[in-house]
């Protein structure tokens, strides 16, 4: 006998020994059960049937073609219990659930962040703005008399170069914005202000009766017709005129 034939011998003793241990251990237990819970791989989404008689697919895995797969639970809403205002994350046998931007919670559970009353508060606006909270975000309105984007807000003021006074325009201030506008005894045109012509009607004008009256561009005037005199929206006899043609009567 070779040293290696008898090596073979232990070895195929030993094997048939322990085999015999285990046979004893399953018939004294449960056969089943040993199997079960041993060959399930708990790593690879198995797990033992309640009544031990196999493995099936965990919660968070389906059945695939040869394993079990992992279940993607952010696929539908009806898989997962995230809320509307939560990003699904898929995990390998699981999922997580994330408040998005702007909301916080516990994922199955989100609420809008009120951003304006957040200590850092002060610093999200310009001071010339108003914080404005929103659902997931917030908003910076310049104050009254203010313009610009929030986060900076300037002081609205007419500058001599806004509009082009030349052309009957006007500075205003409208909405929170500057405006040009036709200024008085200018309507807008197609383009641009036109000069209106205070003269075409006695209602758009104030000259006396006894006026002329002289559209001018952007105003008019009144002078006193022959024979009168004032400032035009008043206008009297010419006292010697009268009395020069009194005389003349006579
Ligand atoms: C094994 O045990 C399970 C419960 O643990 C039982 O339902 C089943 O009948 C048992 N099988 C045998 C063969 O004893
Ligand atoms: C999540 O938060 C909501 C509201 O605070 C609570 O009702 C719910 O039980 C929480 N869910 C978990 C899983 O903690
Ligand atoms: C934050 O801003 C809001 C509105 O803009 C204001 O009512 C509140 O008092 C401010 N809170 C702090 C801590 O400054
Ligand atoms: C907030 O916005 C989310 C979408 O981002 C929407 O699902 C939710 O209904 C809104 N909540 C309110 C109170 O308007
Ligand atoms: C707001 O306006 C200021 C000045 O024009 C600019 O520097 C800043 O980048 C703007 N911020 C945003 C968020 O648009
Ligand atoms: C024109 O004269 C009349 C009478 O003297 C006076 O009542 C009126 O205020 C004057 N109008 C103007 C625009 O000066
Ligand atoms: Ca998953
Ligand atoms: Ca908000």
């Amino acid at each position: 006998m070779s040293c290696q034939l008898i090596m073979n011998l232990l070895i195929l003793l030993s094997v048939l020994i322990f085999e015999k241990a285990i046979l004893t251990l399953a018939t004294a237990t449960n056969e089943t059960e040993i199997t079960c819970q041993t060959s399930c791989i708990h790593e690879y989404g198995e797990t033992c049937l309640n009544d031990q008689s196999r493995c099936q697919c965990r919660d968070g895995f389906f059945k695939g073609r040869k394993v079990c797969e992992d279940l993607n639970e952010c696929a539908s809403p009806s898989t997962n219990d995230c809320h509307g205002n939560a990003k699904c994350i898929n995990l390998f046998g699981t999922y997580q659930c994330t408040c998005k931007n702007g909301f916080q919670g516990n994922g199955t559970h989100c609420e809008d962040i009120n951003e304006c009353i957040s200590a850092t508060n002060e610093t999200r606006c310009h001071e010339h703005a108003q914080c404005v909270n929103t659902n997931g975000s917030y908003t910076c309105q310049c104050l009254d008399g203010y313009h610009g984007n929030g986060t900076y807000c300037e002081l609205l003021v007419c500058k001599e170069d806004t509009c082009n006074p030349f052309h009957g325009e006007k500075c205003i201030i409208e909405d929170n914005h500057l405006k040009c506008t036709c200024a008085k005894g200018y309507f807008k045109g197609r383009k641009v202000c036109e000069d209106f012509n205070e003269c075409a009607s006695p209602l758009n004008n104030d000259c006396h009766d006894n006026a002329k009256c002289i559209n001018l561009f952007g105003s008019y005037r009144c002078t006193c017709e022959n024979g009168f005199q004032g400032n035009g929206t008043h206008c009297e006899g010419n006292f010697f005129l009268q009395c020069g043609n009194h005389v003349k009567h006579i």
